[in-house]
């Protein structure tokens, strides 16, 4: 273990303001009390800067975020989350508990491995672009897929009678990745009706500082 005192470390995050993924990232090193200096990579400008060749040397998947930490790069949003949880452990972002642990990360791989990746920006600009569909289909495939991840979310969220949290009565990694979704879910206009419990646990979430702080609207590199 470092007996680096943390304010000596370097930290930087390249992100994207819109990137749900990224955010996720900025939740967790706020929750942690962890300070950055943040790369923006702006994944639509010059033809997508994911794409050149200096990011692809930080991620060579050419996704945000990453997260350079004393010199050492870790990529995938998630991975990140877990690194941080283990090098500063509190506030914790994963229960004690081995079953409420794992019930958090079943949920957060509900969003981050099932319906993140097939919502992604290549993937609708592949669908626009060499599939020939037009915005119209693309943005009923997002809301499919979104309203399809939220149903079971949903599901599990009333199976427990959660309000406030996803799991339990603090924020997990399950919440990090429960409200970029639901803004991303909102941008495209998905009607959040029948999900009344995700609907209350995220607006409960976004009174908290770790999430309001890090809204794409707050990001240097927001439009
Ligand atoms: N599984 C990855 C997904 C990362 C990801 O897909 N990031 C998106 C932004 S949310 C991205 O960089 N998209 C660029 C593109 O699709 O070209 C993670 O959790 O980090």
């Amino acid at each position: 273990m470092s007996l680096e005192p943390e304010s000596a470390m370097s930290r930087t995050l390249y992100t994207y303001f819109r990137s749900s993924a990224a955010w996720r990232v900025r939740i967790a090193l706020a929750l942690k009390g962890l300070t950055y200096e943040a790369i923006p990579i702006h994944l639509l400008r010059d033809g997508g800067q994911q794409q050149s060749v200096a990011y692809l040397a930080v991620n060579p998947q050419g996704l945000v975020p990453a997260l350079i930490e004393d010199g050492s790069t870790i990529t995938q949003s998630l991975a990140i989350c877990e690194y941080l949880e283990e090098r500063y452990p509190s506030p914790a972002i994963l229960p004690a508990d081995l079953l409420q642990k794992t019930k958090v990360r079943s949920l957060a791989y509900v969003i981050a491995c099932d319906i993140h990746p097939i919502n992604n920006l290549r993937v609708l600009q592949y669908l626009k672009g060499p599939m020939g569909q037009d915005q119209q289909a693309v943005d009923d495939w997002y809301r499919h897929w979104v309203a399809l991840g939220l149903q079971a979310i949903e599901a599990e969220l009333e199976r427990d009678k959660s309000e406030r949290f996803c799991v339990g009565s603090t924020v997990s990694l399950a919440d990090i990745c429960l409200v970029p979704q639901v803004f991303n879910a909102r941008r495209f206009k998905l009607d959040l009706t029948p999900f009344p419990r995700v609907v209350a646990i995220d607006a409960h979430l976004n009174t908290l500082p770790a999430f309001t702080y890090t809204q794409p609207a707050k990001q240097a590199d927001a439009e």
